[in-house]
């Protein structure tokens, strides 16, 4: 199951208590302080990794405590720190205060870590407290107390090319034609159900990131279909690429669809719509006399729109395409992060 959202409760552990003792040896009749200091609770850490794809697992278990420090001892021993809990995250994994909302860490590398919730810190035994004029005392801190709040985590997915388009548009087929992903294909609007990233190798040396959504239907900012929950996927891009079926018997105008995917974009981020874009009109190979295809074409050259006619199927199109991303991507990579 893919989740994009978790709430969680995190409880960094506390600080162990200072210790107050004296030495007591034979023969050494006035022992001085011997108290050792607690030792420090343990961190709440997150850390990225590129073997989770889901919040699921945080679904389950919604709270993390992590040890505290053991208390100082006699003989100037120090307690024992608690140890870290450490809670892997996927890549993309966006981790906020709930109750600000302020963005704590924003892990976007396999490997990127951050400590979200700080150990309280172990306290000073009486030792620490010898001075020339107080050579006995019994002073000793307490540990401090470990941070602790609810989380609101949030998956936004890293691509650098989001497919954009209506049910049965062919955005999983062109996905599964460029890369190496291999998501579910029908001949039924809403097969997605969930979104998939596939790597594109475009040169020997440089390769992309696309990710298919679940197609978008008109009213879709108003829950239609799966509605625009999955846009948050596609927030992070470089790129947009609009699939438009151009098939001949298909009935909507290929420009009202191209309109109305817009508007559902900029119901969900305005700021969408400045993202860099192209369209691919898509299945070629059942465009028969081509008319919606030249209705998308004239429309693309009157705005200059970049539009790549193409057929997944029989990769009509598709190296002009990825001739197209490959740059377009490099061009406009990092431009456009926003973790709003
Ligand atoms: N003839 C032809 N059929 C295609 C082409 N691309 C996709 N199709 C067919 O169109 C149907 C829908 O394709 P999908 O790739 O599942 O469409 P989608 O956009 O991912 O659809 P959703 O996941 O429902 O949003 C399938 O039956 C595909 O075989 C193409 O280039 N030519
Ligand atoms: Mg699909």
């Amino acid at each position: 199951m893919f989740i994009d959202h978790a709430r969680i409760f995190v409880k960094a552990g506390d600080g162990g208590s200072g210790h107050v003792s004296f030495r007591r040896e034979k023969f050494v009749p006035l022992g001085g302080p011997s108290g050792g200091d607690g030792g420090n609770g343990g961190h709440i850490i997150f850390e990225a990794s590129n073997s989770m794809s889901t919040l699921l697992d945080l679904r389950y278990l919604r709270h993390y405590k992590a040890k505290s420090g053991e208390c100082g001892q006699k003989s100037n021993r120090y307690g024992l720190a608690g140890a870290d809990v450490i809670i892997s995250v996927p890549v993309g994994t966006l981790i906020k205060a709930e109750e600000t909302g302020e963005i704590l860490a924003d892990l976007i590398a396999h490997g990127q870590s951050a400590v979200i919730a700080e150990g309280g810190k172990g306290g000073k035994g009486n030792a620490r407290f010898a001075t020339s004029t107080n050579q006995a005392p019994r002073e000793f801190q307490p540990g401090t107390l470990g941070a602790e709040c609810w989380l609101t985590l949030e998956l936004k997915l890293l691509a650098d090319v989001g497919l954009i388009g209506f049910p049965n548009a062919g955005k999983s087929t062109l996905i599964s034609a460029i890369s190496s992903a291999h998501p579910e294909i029908g001949n039924y609007p809403f097969t997605t159900l969930r979104p998939h990233l596939g790597v594109v190798e475009w040169t020997e040396h440089s390769s992309f990131v696309v990710a298919d959504i679940p197609g978008l239907i008109e009213g879709a900012h108003e829950g239609k279909g799966l509605g625009i929950q999955f846009l948050k996927h596609i927030q992070r891009t470089a790129l947009l690429l609009y699939l438009i079926d151009i098939t001949e018997w298909i009935e909507e105008n290929p420009i009202t669809t191209f309109e109305t995917l817009r508007n559902e974009l900029h119901a969900f981020d305005p700021m969408l719509l400045e993202r860099p874009f192209a369209i691919a009109a898509t299945k070629t190979d059942t465009q028969g006399e081509g008319h919606h295809l030249q209705a998308l074409q004239a429309y693309c050259a009157t705005h200059q729109y970049a539009c790549f006619p193409l057929s997944a199927i029989t990769r009509e199109g598709l190296p002009a395409l990825l001739t197209y991303l490959g740059p377009a991507v490099l061009e406009n990579k990092g431009s456009c992060i926003s973790n709003s």
